[in-house]
C-alpha cells in the first residue's frame, strides 16, 4: 500500500498564522522537529520566511541563520529534511547542511537562480502553485473564464517545463497547488475536487491545507473558526486525500494525521483501495 507521506512543519518564524512565534528558538524549533519524527513524521519541512497573507520578507540572512542551525542538528539526528525557501542561497545553505528536499512556494518564480542550485545537487523539488509574494497574492485570485483549476493546472505547468528545462530530473519534482496561496476559500475546494486535473501532469502531488483559512471559513459560525480548532475538519480531507492517492501531506498535527492514515490503512486491507505514484518515494527517500 503506498500511504501518503507525511511532512511534519517546523516553522522558525515569529509570525507564521497558524505557530508564529512558537518555534522561532532554534532549541524549540529542534526540540518540536523531535516531536513530529516521534509522532510519525516521514520528514520535517523546515521554513524561516512566513507567508501569511500581508507577511513581509525576512532578510536573506535573517532567513539563513533561523533555518541552517535548526537543518544542522536535525539532519544529524537522522531526519529527512525539507527546506521551505524561494530563495536560491537559502536552498544552497540548507543542501549544504543536509537537507535532501527544496520546497519552494513559488516553484521557481520568486529567484530562478533556485532551479539551477536544485538541479546541480539532484535533491527533490516541490514545486507549488504561486503568483506572488504574500504583501500582494490576495490581489491576485482572478482566475478568469477558464477557472481556477484549468489556470493551476497550466501555471503549474509551465512551471514543470522551466524546472525540466534548467536541468532538474522530473522524476524528482512533486507538485502542490498551493492552497490558500492567491486563492479565495471556494477556489480551494475546487482544487481538491479537480486533483484528477493536476495529476495530468504526470507528477505526484503535495498537499498543505493544514490550518488554513479556507476550513476556518467552511467550519465559520458567524465568524471563522480558529486555527486551533480546525483539525477535526482537516483529518476527515487527509483520509480522502489519501484514498484519492496524493504522494505527501505537508501537516503541522502528525499524531492526528497519522491516526487517519491508520484509518484508511485498516480500511483498504490490501491495500487496493489506494493508488498513487512515487513521488518523494520514488525519489529516493525513504
Ligand atoms: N503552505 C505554507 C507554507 N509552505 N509549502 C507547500 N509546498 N505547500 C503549502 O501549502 C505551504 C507551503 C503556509 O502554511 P503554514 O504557515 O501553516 O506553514
Amino acid at each position: 500500500m503506498t500511504r501518503p507521506r507525511v511532512m511534519g512543519i517546523v516553522n522558525v518564524t515569529p509570525d507564521s498564522f497558524s505557530d508564529g512565534g512558537l518555534y522561532a528558538d532554534a532549541d524549540r524549533a529542534v526540540e518540536h522537529g523531535r516531536q513530529l519524527l516521534a509522532d510519525g513524521a516521514n520528514l520535517l519541512d523546515i521554513g524561516g520566511e512566513s507567508t501569511r497573507p500581508g507577511a513581509t520578507r525576512p532578510l536573506v540572512n535573517e532567513e539563513l541563520d533561523r533555518v541552517v542551525p535548526v537543518i544542522t542538528r536535525l539532519v544529524a539526528e537522522g531526519a529527512v529534511v525539507s527546506v521551505d525557501t524561494m530563495r536560491a542561497s537559502v536552498a544552497a545553505a540548507a543542501l549544504e547542511a543536509g537537507a535532501q528536499i527544496v520546497n519552494d512556494v513559488s516553484g521557481g518564480l520568486a529567484d530562478p537562480g533556485i532551479l539551477e542550485v536544485v538541479a546541480a545537487s539532484g535533491a527533490t523539488y516541490v514545486a507549488m502553485h504561486w503568483r506572488a509574494h504574500a504583501t500582494t497574492m490576495q490581489d491576485f485570485t482572478d482566475y478568469g473564464p477558464d477557472g481556477v483549476v484549468e489556470c493551476v493546472r497550466r501555471e503549474l505547468g509551465a512551471r514543470l517545463d522551466a524546472i525540466v528545462a534548467a536541468g532538474i530530473d522530473p522524476e524528482r519534482v512533486l507538485l502542490d497547488p498551493g492552497l490558500g496561496f492567491a486563492k479565495l476559500p471556494e477556489h480551494n475546494w475546487e482544487l481538491l475536487r479537480g486533483l484528477e486535473s493536476l495529476e495530468s501532469l504526470g507528477r505526484p502531488l503535495l498537499i498543505g491545507a493544514s490550518r488554513k483559512s479556507f476550513l476556518g471559513s467552511l467550519l465559520a459560525d458567524g465568524t471563522p473558526r480558529e486555527v486551533g480548532e480546525r483539525e477535526f475538519a482537516h483529518v476527515a480531507l487527509v483520509a480522502l486525500l489519501a484514498q484519492r492517492g496524493v504522494d505527501c501531506l505537508r501537516v503541522h498535527d502528525v499524531r492526528a494525521t497519522c491516526d487517519a492514515l491508520a484509518v484508511v490503512d485498516a480500511l483498504a486491507g490490501d491495500g487496493s483501495g489506494v493508488s498513487g505514484v512515487g513521488g518523494i518515494r520514488q525519489g529516493g527517500v525513504s
